[in-house]
């Protein structure tokens, strides 16, 4: 019989590939612990980059009390981005391609120089970082009903689908992070407002917790990785003929289109 991990990547892997959802690991596996996850996720991770799919950066998720209360999860969780996980800005997104495709506004950080934790501070984070700009993450859940454990989420790479970058770039030294505000509109329609404090007070914060976090895990945040830092507001459901655009104070605005 095939070990836990294995046997849950290729659930997982399964699931994304026919685009069909599975119940919970945890339903079948009520030993997966979060720690477990990481290794299922980090399995998963392995085979799509020996398959040519290198990881270019991270994703923090469950950073806001929005998401947090969307999702019934209480605890932040981190995945990983591959380089087709980037989605050109203006293409649009087929939502055939994935099972249930969700929008989130985020404040993105292009690192400059590797962060090793422990012990890394907000202010450490700024430094290494290159510049800033506003992202959506184009989310999917491979579970049915988008409905999950942290330990069920950590293991699907924290329903990573798609990531795009705004067009606008800044030092991160430049602009107050946690003042940056946004608003979230749908076809027109404004349906969230929040700011980048929403993230645990600081999206530089939140970057260094993550940094932290991996220390113990015996790895470092890697030179040149995209780290998206959290959604900012309750993801929203992207619907086919739909337009979702995340307009920011100072970061510009990035729009997804469904079709
Ligand atoms: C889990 C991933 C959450 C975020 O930014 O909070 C996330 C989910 O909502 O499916 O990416
Ligand atoms: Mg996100």
């Amino acid at each position: 019989m095939k070990g836990l991990v294995p046997a849950c990547a290729d659930r997982l892997e399964a699931a994304a590939r026919d685009r069909a959802p599975i119940a919970r690991l945890t339903e079948t596996h009520p030993d997966l612990d979060v720690d477990t996850a990481y290794d299922v996720q980090a399995e998963v991770a392995r085979r799509r980059v020996e398959a040519g799919d290198p990881v270019v950066g991270a994703k923090l998720g469950l950073t806001s009390r929005a998401k947090q209360q969307q999702m019934n999860v209480a605890e932040p969780v981190y995945g990983v981005l591959h380089a087709t996980s980037v989605h050109p800005a203006g293409e649009p997104i087929a939502v055939n391609d994935l099972i249930f495709p969700r929008v989130e506004p985020e404040i993105v950080f292009h690192m400059g120089s590797e962060l090793v934790g422990p012990g890394v501070s907000a202010a450490q984070v700024i430094a290494a970082t290159e510049s800033v700009s506003c992202g959506l993450e184009v989310l999917d859940s491979r579970f049915s009903d988008y409905s999950f454990t942290a330990a069920d989420v950590i293991a699907d790479n924290t329903s990573a689908a798609k990531v795009i970058v705004g067009p606008v770039m800044m030092a991160a030294a430049a602009v107050d992070l946690a003042l940056v505000g946004l608003m979230l509109e749908v076809d027109g329609d404004l349906v969230a407002t929040s700011a980048g404090a929403a993230t645990m007070g600081h999206p530089a914060h939140a970057v260094a917790i993550y940094a932290n976090f991996l220390a113990r895990r015996g790895r470092s945040l890697p030179a040149g990785s995209l780290v998206f830092s959290g959604g900012l507001t309750a993801a929203v459901a992207l619907e086919a003929g739909s337009h979702v655009t995340a307009t920011f104070g100072h970061l510009g605005s990035v729009t997804v289109t469904g079709v």
